[in-house]
């Protein structure tokens, strides 16, 4: 039975991750930070079969522990400073966490596995951010990295020193530059959630309207529980090696808004949608369509799942989760 240490466990992606290395037979640790995580209850109740420890990729030390009670054989490093948006407001900690968090888990890897490093398989959450603006359209392994952002920029730290590790150490390591993926479980200051809760709120009639920033940004979105199969495919290879893994299909805010208020029956959304300044950005990432062609001939990898397919899970289930507030049954 290997073990896993998956760090970010109580996200959205590392609950995913966490259920599907379990289902293949897996002994899944996880890394919680802080004292009395709200989330660390999510984790006991959705993946009860995971070991939780308690852990922060800016404390070294902690992640040694955590090292010695797992010895993994796959460490998964899904912990970040996620939001692009904050990361202006906190670029210290963004750096700290989402850049230096990456040295420091690599680290801990060395001093932990020693000569054996090589028996250590390590997974990178890498990003579609750090393409930034685009030199290439589609983006991809080989596309020069322009990132917009103190997050892509931490991420491309965290990226490039993956690869160092790579080379410089003979360490099994990968780095997944995932383009944008959503599901029921995604954070509520997300753009895609923050939508389709919205829309469940307002077809309730809980809410009159949601306030955004820039509704012509393009993203190509998929569906997280696709995403982390790539990454376990990833660690399964015999070389560690960078991979972009997309949909290849790009859509405006605008045709997200389109899918998510068609699924409660409204054609025109305008009345319901206003503009805000202040979730506009300093500097934006306009557009943004990966080829993961790469991902598909070495890892067998495809999306199972397609945009309209993942509005109307999302919408299903936002419906459901606000229906009790609107004194209906879910
Ligand atoms: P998420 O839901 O925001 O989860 C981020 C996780 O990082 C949470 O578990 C969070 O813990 C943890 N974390 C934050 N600060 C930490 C620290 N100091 N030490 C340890 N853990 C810490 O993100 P996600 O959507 O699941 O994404 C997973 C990873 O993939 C992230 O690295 C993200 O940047 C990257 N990524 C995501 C996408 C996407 O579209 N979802 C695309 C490309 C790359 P708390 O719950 O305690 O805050
Ligand atoms: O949903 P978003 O906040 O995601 P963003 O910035 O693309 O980042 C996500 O995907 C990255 C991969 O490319 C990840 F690495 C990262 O961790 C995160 O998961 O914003 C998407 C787009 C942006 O162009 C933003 O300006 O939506 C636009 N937008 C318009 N109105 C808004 C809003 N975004 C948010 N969050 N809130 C709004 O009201």
């Amino acid at each position: 039975m290997p073990n896993a240490l998956i760090t970010g466990i109580t996200g959205q992606d590392g609950l995913y991750l966490a259920e599907l290395l379990l289902s293949k037979g897996y002994r899944v640790y996880g890394l919680v930070r802080g004292q009395n995580n709200p989330k660390r209850e999510l984790v006991e109740q959705l993946v009860p079969e995971v070991t939780i420890l308690t852990g922060d990729l800016t404390d070294l030390s902690s992640l040694l522990r955590a090292f010695a009670t797992a010895q993994p054989d796959e460490v998964y490093n899904l912990g970040a400073i996620s939001f692009v948006a904050y990361s202006w407001e906190n670029a210290a900690l963004t750096t700290d966490v989402t850049a230096k968090g990456v040295l420091n888990i690599l680290e801990a890897i060395r001093l932990y596995a020693g000569d054996s490093i090589d028996k250590i398989r390590f997974y990178q959450a890498s990003s579609s951010e750090m393409f930034g603006k685009v030199q290439e359209v589609p983006q991809r392994e080989s596309t020069l990295l322009w990132p917009r952002s103190p997050y892509g920029v931490a991420k491309a730290y965290g990226h490039y020193m993956t690869i160092n590790y790579r080379e410089s150490y003979g360490l099994h390591a990968s780095s997944g530059i995932l383009f944008n993926h959503e599901s029921p479980r995604r954070g509520y200051e997300f753009v895609t959630r923050k939508i389709t809760n919205a829309v469940a709120r307002i077809s309730l009639g809980l809410q009159d309207s949601v306030a955004l920033g820039n509704v012509d940004a393009q993203r190509d979105w998929g569906f997280a529980g696709d995403y982390v199969d790539a990454m376990w495919r990833m660690l399964q290879q015999p070389e560690g090696d960078n991979y972009v893994v997309a949909t290849g299909e790009t859509h405006s805010i605008r045709e997200f808004l389109d899918l998510a208020f068609a699924c409660v029956g409204i054609d025109d959304w305008a009345p319901y949608v206003t503009e805000d300044p202040r979730f506009m950005r300093p500097a934006e990432v306009d557009f943004l369509v990966g080829d993961s062609t790469k991902a598909h001939e070495k890892l067998g990898w495809k999306p199972t799942v397609s945009l309209p397919q993942l509005v109307a899970m999302m919408v299903e289930n936002d419906l459901a989760i606000q229906k009790p507030q609107a004194g209906l049954g879910s």
